[in-house]
């Protein structure tokens, strides 16, 4: 009985390396590639990092961290596009379609555009 559980057991553990093998590299594939993880936009006072981004035409889908003191969002003034705000430490999401340009996206917090709070997405 011992002798056909370990083999099996065996079998588990490298099937369970390679999964996690697999997983990991298409993950850090879909992260390079801005896929379901999304584009990484780091918020703070008062700015965006980083500050100038190229990305792919088409839908995009941003990941924005407020890694500030105080309520951040983005808009896509142009696009109508944008998040509600975002709380300092907490992440939030936008999906949005860009046509090949150049983009400016703000924060539109009372003053923060005007602090500075402004980026630029140019989509290829
Ligand atoms: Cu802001």
């Amino acid at each position: 009985m011992s002798r056909v559980r370990v083999p099996a057991a065996r079998r588990l553990v490298v099937a369970t390396a390679l999964v996690g093998v697999v997983f990991t590299a298409l993950y850090g594939l879909n992260a390079a590639y801005g896929g379901p993880a999304g584009i990484e936009l780091k918020l703070s006072e008062f700015k965006f990092a980083p500050a100038r981004l190229d990305v792919n035409a088409g839908k995009n889908t941003f990941k924005l961290v407020n890694v500030g003191v105080v309520e951040h969002n983005i808009v896509f003034p142009k696009l109508g596009k944008g998040t509600g705000a975002i709380k300092p430490g907490q992440t939030g999401s936008l999906e949005v379609t860009l046509p090949a340009g150049s983009h400016q996206a703000v924060c539109d917090i009372p003053g923060h555009k005007e602090a500075g709070m402004v980026m630029t997405i140019v989509a290829k």
